[in-house]
């Protein structure tokens, strides 16, 4: 429901109710006196509108979720080294060694393999590196501070 009908339905239910208000008076115009209507026991009338919760279902579209992936970079090197994702999805590299690293592409030194995903930086300790792979493929990746270090990214 959006809020228009809502709207509509609250008018409506005060338009019921100022009507059967209407044709009680007018029903004990009919009865007479007003000894009859001092007879009768108080009637309280309570116009509830139920509050409805509404949940507008924030896109159920059919496309594809995006994944964040992350991988630890430690002093003994990426973990998990090796992971698959989906095109779109994003690695996220966490810097949680005693030293700083440079997350590259491979080939070492020119990383021309996947040329974007060289941050061409260092992340000091503590700090992360956030990458949507947008092209599938098999990526080997290493720290080009810590060569030894490596791991690949399989984007279907
Ligand atoms: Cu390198």
């Amino acid at each position: 429901m959006n809020k228009k009908t809502i709207a509509i339905v609250v008018v409506l239910i005060i338009i019921v109710a100022v009507i059967s208000i209407s044709n009680r008076s007018s029903k004990n115009d009919t009865m007479g006196t007003n000894d009859d209507q001092s007879s009768l026991p108080p009637r309280n009338y309570t116009i509830s509108t139920s509050t409805e919760t509404i949940s507008t279902s924030t896109q159920s579209s059919s496309m594809v979720e995006k994944k964040e992936v992350h991988i630890s970079y430690t002093d003994q090197g990426f973990d998990p080294a090796n992971i698959t994702i989906n095109v779109g999805d994003s690695v996220i590299f966490t810097n949680n060694s005693s030293r700083g690293f440079w997350p590259a592409s491979d080939d070492h030194p020119t990383h021309t393999k996947y040329s974007e995903f060289d941050l061409k930086k260092t992340i000091e300790p503590g700090g992360s590196y956030s990458f949507t792979f947008t092209k599938a493929g098999t990526w080997g990746y290493h720290d080009h501070r810590e060569v030894g270090n490596v791991g690949t990214v399989i984007v279907k």
